[in-house]
């Protein structure tokens, strides 16, 4: 008998992630007092928006612009090249967005909706209709202000946060077709497609989808223009969910992605890492001529975009490191590991668990609350009191009015967002955090909604402000 010795190893799939990085630099956080907390959101009118950052402990109101920079995009900074015209940084930039994202012309803007503006005032006529799945706050206001309507197109299944279907951010072609037989495709600039799709929490869209989509496009020749804001989240879960892709680096579906694309409009940041800048791209030689000229009436000339060189310097160096497949299956793990323990503790909320924020469903975590009493803007209210975290209403609130009849649109999806900004916080951030939602779900009964006391006319979400009662 031979004693045999097996070397015995973890399967891969099963191993635990870790973050592709360490710490360098730290900046404190302040803990409060539950009094403390009160009495900031009676002053700010119980809108999270309006804290002050200082009174804040973990901040989860969004990915946007809250990324911690790496040692080598810091270093960018100091090669910023500062010149008015032609910066060095610019084709740096121009150079890694057409070698990840594939688009042949880049015209970069200070943020996302810098770039929405340009592509709605590009691309949209008074009186035409923009088919979209889902639409974002952003988005949908520079294509209103443009003259046109959106249209919502998304499948049905993601204004269903208790639906698994693992590609919720999917384009309904039987929508989309209904919507070109009812206005015809010459009324339809372009599809707005968002990959991940953040209102409908995080989800992704399937490759096969976006083919089919442009199969249909191609029909009726109607563009395709993709937000591309986090897009290598959805490359991710290609990645892990759709066949044929789980041998493929994100970086090489992410190109495969843009390829069936006409042009893209990018909020660079959340996915590429920066705490500031975006870019739009075209294939089109002619769109790009337009765009580069009205860069220059809105945010400055077509090599900065309202951008110092050192910003365009981080966005060219984040664009590298964050398609490395190692870094985002950590940043999206960690969104994982937050949603599956509010989930083992009974909290409702959006499934599949999306790519940069865990949803919480205010509706089913606040029944009794009616949603003209706004319960998602209530419960980020009472998440803050509990431990000091920061999250943000992303339901009746969010959504506004409709602009012909004046009422709320009252969207099925009624969350709270508790976004998580890539590479900030620990996992132990993430224990306290959902410590502090599941001390508010214990006293769920108690709470009650709110009134709208001011709201403003454009995107009200951010600065409206409500009493309690
Ligand atoms: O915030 P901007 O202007 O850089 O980007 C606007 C924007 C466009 N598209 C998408 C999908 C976004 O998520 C987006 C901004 N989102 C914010 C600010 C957020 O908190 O989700």
């Amino acid at each position: 008998m031979t004693d045999e010795k097996r070397v015995r190893r973890r399967d891969a799939t099963k191993k635990s992630w870790a973050e592709p990085w360490k710490v360098k630099m730290v900046e404190p956080a302040r803990w409060t007092t539950r009094e403390h907390r009160e009495r900031c959101l009676e002053e700010t009118g119980f809108n999270t928006f309006l804290l002050r950052s200082e009174d804040v402990t973990i901040d989860l109101l969004t990915d946007s612009g809250t990324s911690a920079m790496s040692d080598r995009q810091w270093a960018g900074l100091m090669l910023g090249d500062e010149a008015y015209a032609g910066s060095r940084n610019y084709y740096h930039l121009e150079a890694n967005v057409q070698k990840y994202y594939g688009y042949r012309y880049v015209v970069p803007t200070h943020q996302g909706r810098g770039a929405e503006h340009l592509i709605a005032k590009m691309f949209i006529k008074p009186g035409d209709f923009i088919p979209g799945n889902m639409y974002f706050t952003t988005t949908r206001v520079h294509q209103e202000l443009a003259g046109g309507t959106f249209a919502d197109v998304i499948v049905d299944e993601a204004h269903d946060p208790a639906n698994e279907h693992p590609f919720k951010g999917n384009v309904d072609l039987g929508k989309l077709e209904d919507l070109i037989a009812r206005v015809g495709s010459r009324r339809i600039p372009y599809v707005s497609l968002g990959a991940t799709v953040n209102m409908a929490g995080g989800q992704p869209v399937s490759m096969q989808n976006l083919r089919d989509l442009r199969s249909l496009c191609d029909r009726h020749g109607i563009p395709i223009l993709l937000d591309a804001t986090r897009a290598i989240e959805n490359a991710y879960f290609i990645q892990q969910r759709e066949g044929g892709y789980g041998g493929k680096s994100v970086a090489e579906i992410l190109l495969e992605f843009c390829s069936i694309t006409d042009g893209s409009w990018m909020s660079a940041k959340k996915d590429t890492l920066v705490n500031i800048g975006g870019w739009l791209a075209v294939n089109d030689v002619e769109k790009f001529d337009e765009a580069r000229n009205l860069v220059v009436v809105f945010e400055g000339l077509h090599t900065y975009g309202g951008l110092a060189g050192r910003d365009m310097e981080a966005m060219a160096i984040g664009i590298e490191e964050s398609v490395d497949d190692d870094h985002i299956r950590a940043r999206v793990g960690q969104v994982e590991y937050l949603g599956q323990k509010l989930l083992g503790w009974g909290i409702p909320i959006v499934l599949p668990i999306g790519g940069h924020a865990v949803f919480i469903d205010a509706k089913r975590f606040y029944p009794h609350i009616p949603q003209d009493h706004f319960p998602a803007q209530a419960l980020a209210a009472d998440i803050y009191i509990e431990g000091g975290i920061r999250t943000m209403e992303r339901g009746i609130v969010s959504a506004g009015r409709d602009p012909e009849t004046g009422r709320h649109r009252s969207p099925r999806l009624e969350l709270v967002r508790v976004t998580i900004p890539r590479r900030v916080y620990t996992q132990a951030h993430m224990d306290v955090t959902a410590e502090a939602i599941e001390e508010a779900w214990w006293n769920r009964d108690l709470a009650t909604g709110l009134r709208m006391i001011y709201e403003p006319k454009y995107l009200r979400f951010f600065q409206a402000r409500f009493q309690r009662g």
